[in-house]
């Protein structure tokens, strides 16, 4: 199996991690996101939305990282995609909650704005307002994880063995990390993200993002 990637996009780290950590040999085409080549004719003919991730599979193409890890873990028989039936729809659950909730106001109206020049508002008076309703929106969210997805008895965010939706989470919210937010205010959302960052593949996985971060930690960031 192929996986088209940026070893810099969030939505490429879950598949990567969970590739990596239950040994699934992957052959990794790089797609170079900085540069525009995902929106070069060879790359559109694969994925017309000009987004990576896509995995291979023979002659069958799939896109979205929460569809790939579902995949990569079916292909395999993995359990930390249950195949219960209650088990599975709590761990799609997470899954589409990490994707339409925490991502899109945490990265996409908080953190991205900031690190991203392309993703900057237009005037400081709406990149303010943007990056605050952005932070309010994403405490709400992480207050939510921390008392009442994560804590006693929920060591991951489905209970207490990790699943694909932690290796969805985890990249969501490594980001903010990664950036310095020390989510202070959630101390179980702190642990998670310890338990995911102690898998043996972590750092590799996330080498490309935290060299970027690491370019830019001289810019003032508003952080949670
Ligand atoms: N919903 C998609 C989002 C994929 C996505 O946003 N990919 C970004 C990198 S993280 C990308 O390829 N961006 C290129 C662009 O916007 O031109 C998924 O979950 O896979």
């Amino acid at each position: 199996m192929k996986l088209y990637y940026h070893p810099a996009s969030t939505s490429c780290r879950p598949p990567m991690l969970f590739a990596a950590e239950a040994n699934i040999p992957l052959e990794y085409e790089l797609v170079d996101i900085f540069t525009g080549e995902q929106y070069k004719p060879a790359f559109e003919s694969v994925n017309p939305n000009h987004l990576v991730p896509v995995l291979e599979d023979g002659d069958f193409r799939l896109t979205e990282a929460s569809a790939i890890l579902k995949y990569l873990a079916d292909k395999i028989d993995s359990p930390q995609y249950p195949k219960d039936l209650k088990e599975r729809a709590r761990v799609n659950e997470r899954m589409d909650w990490f994707n339409t909730q925490l991502n899109r106001e945490f990265n996409y109206g908080f953190l991205y704005p900031q690190i991203f020049g392309f993703l900057k508002r237009s005037s400081p008076e709406v990149q303010d307002a943007t990056v605050q309703w952005g932070k309010e929106r994403s405490q709400k969210w992480l207050k939510v994880m921390n008392d009442h997805i994560l804590g006693p008895g929920n060591n991951y965010v489905c209970g207490d063995r990790i699943t694909i939706a932690d290796y969805l989470g985890a990249a969501m919210l490594g980001v903010g990390e990664i950036t310095g937010c020390k989510f202070s205010d959630y101390p179980n959302v702190c642990a998670w993200l310890g338990r995911m960052k102690a898998l043996s593949s972590w750092s590799k996985v996330h080498e490309a993002i935290t060299g970027y971060a690491q370019s830019i930690k001289d810019q003032p960031m508003v952080t949670v």
